[in-house]
Parts: C-alpha cells; sequence; structure tokens
C-alpha cells in the first residue's frame, strides 16, 4: 500500500521517478486526489521554508518543483474528475524592460505547487499585457517581479495601471532584489515578498482577508 509520506520525500529531494510512480501507485489503489494533492503541496510548503532558512539554496528548489509538477501533470485528470479546481488564478510576469526570470520562475512553480492557478506571462511584459490578462483569466492575484533599479518604475507603471481599471478584489503582489517593502507601499501593491516561500505566505493571507 501506497505511503503519501514516501510521496512528499521523493518531491521534497526531487525525485521525479520515484514522486511519478508512487502518484500513480496512489491513484491504482483509489486514494483520493485531494488526499494526494494534500501531501505534494505540504512537500512544496516544506521546501519552501527550508528556503527562507537557508537550508536548501534555488537549485533544491528548481528540482522539486519539477518533481512537483510532473507528478501534478499524473494527478490532473484525477482533480479533473474530481472538481478540484484551483481556488483562484494569479497573473504573474516580470515586468516591462527586465528579462530577469530565474525568481519569477520560482514563484511560479511554488504558486503552482500551492494549487493556486498560474498563469505565467514571461519577462518584459508591459502594463497593458498584465492588465489584458488579470482581466482575461479574471486573476484575484497579479504578481510582479523585476531585478533592476531601473525597471522599478515599470512595476509602479503596472500597479497604477491594475489600480486605474478598478479590477475588484484584485492584490497585487511584488518582488524582486531591489524590491522593498517601503517601495511597495510607496506605489501602493498589496503586499511585498522577499522569496519565494513568502509569496506563497503572501497570497494565502491575502486571499482569506
Ligand atoms: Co542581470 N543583473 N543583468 N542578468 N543578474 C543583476 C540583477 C545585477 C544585480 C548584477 C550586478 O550588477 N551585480 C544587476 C542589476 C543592478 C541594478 O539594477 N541595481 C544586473 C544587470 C545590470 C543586468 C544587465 C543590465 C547587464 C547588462 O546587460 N549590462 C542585463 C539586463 C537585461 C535586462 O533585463 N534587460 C542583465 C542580464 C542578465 C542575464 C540575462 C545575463 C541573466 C538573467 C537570466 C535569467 O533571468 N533568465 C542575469 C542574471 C542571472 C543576474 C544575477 C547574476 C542573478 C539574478 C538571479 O536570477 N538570482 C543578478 C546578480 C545577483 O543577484 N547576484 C543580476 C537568483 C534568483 C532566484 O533571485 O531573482 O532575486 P531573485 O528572486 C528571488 C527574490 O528576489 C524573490 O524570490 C526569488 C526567490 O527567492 N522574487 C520575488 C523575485 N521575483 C519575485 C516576485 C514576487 C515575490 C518574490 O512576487 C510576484
Amino acid at each position: 500500500m501506497v505511503n503519501l509520506q514516501n510521496l512528499a520525500d521523493a518531491i521534497k529531494v526531487g525525485n521525479r521517478a520515484e514522486a511519478t510512480k508512487l502518484t500513480r501507485q496512489a491513484i491504482d489503489e483509489k486514494v483520493g486526489a485531494k488526499e494526494i494533492l494534500e501531501a505534494m503541496v505540504g512537500a512544496m510548503d516544506e521546501i519552501g521554508k527550508k528556503f527562507q532558512r537557508n537550508e536548501v539554496f534555488v537549485p533544491e528548489m528548481l528540482i522539486a518543483s519539477r518533481a512537483m509538477k510532473e507528478s501534478m501533470a499524473v494527478l490532473e485528470p484525477l482533480l479533473v474528475k474530481a472538481g478540484i479546481k484551483p481556488a483562484f488564478t494569479a497573473v504573474i510576469g516580470t515586468v516591462a524592460g527586465d528579462l530577469h526570470d530565474i525568481g519569477k520562475n520560482l514563484v511560479a512553480m511554488m504558486w503552482k505547487g500551492a494549487n493556486f492557478g498560474v498563469v505565467d506571462l514571461g519577462t518584459n511584459v508591459s502594463p497593458e499585457k498584465f492588465l489584458a490578462a488579470a482581466k482575461e483569466h479574471k486573476a484575484r492575484v497579479v504578481g510582479l517581479s523585476a531585478l533592476l533599479t531601473t525597471t522599478m518604475p515599470a512595476m509602479k507603471q503596472t500597479v497604477a495601471a491594475l489600480r486605474a481599471a478598478n479590477l475588484a478584489g484584485l492584490k497585487v503582489v511584488i518582488g524582486g532584489a531591489p524590491i522593498t517593502q517601503e517601495f511597495a507601499t510607496e506605489i501602493g501593491a498589496d503586499a511585498f515578498a522577499p522569496d519565494a516561500a513568502s509569496a506563497v505566505e503572501m497570497v494565502r493571507k491575502l486571499m482569506v482577508a
């Protein structure tokens, strides 16, 4: 009989073959989709906390996220059948003029790992494109990443464009190496997250607030 703790452990160490094998085994043994998903999300939460404590680093986060992604792909048909959908959609991207995407990708992966619906717009995303995507996907969250001090003004313009559209209940979360809480407050973002694990916590808090 499958042990979901082993599935969680396989995700944490980024063992994709073992993680997908155990996910299939759990499905074959008729373990509930929700139960399997909870084991996976718990594993990503744990790896996120270790990342915050500097106990693991970017490579470990990336391989854990890949194992999560592949196991999710195995589980997805069951989730669809069981009607289990992400509760909301988050749009994410790196702001206009900025091509850095390693941190943004980590945040996107952690959000997916937390079972948020994620639409990733990539890099060099204009305020208009963020706004159009937020409307199209009825997003509850827009996440903006910037790595350059020279692209921080683009972040400010994007927040202003989103605010001007007055989208009900939309929350804006920002992050990136030069970003601070002071800057977030100054430009009217709802939250600043210093790292990918905090970005999960922030969104969870905003969604219950
Ligand atoms: Co560039 N780069 N880069 N670069 N680059 C920096 C950022 C820089 C600090 C290097 C330096 O000078 N010491 C500097 C910026 C200086 C400044 O603005 N103050 C710099 C520069 C100047 C440039 C160019 C202008 C260089 C040039 O061409 N003259 C150029 C700009 C191109 C452009 O964007 N238009 C450039 C180009 C590049 C590469 C293409 C070569 C490459 C990017 C590859 C890629 O991303 N696909 C690159 C890289 C790799 C870096 C460094 C070395 C590493 C960045 C990184 O990926 N860190 C960086 C120096 C450094 O940081 N040591 C540097 C790892 C990543 C996991 O961290 O992105 O901070 P980070 O993400 C963290 C948090 O910030 C947070 O969570 C993540 C995980 O914990 N976070 C969020 C990020 N986004 C978030 C969003 C959230 C919440 C949290 O909510 C939505």
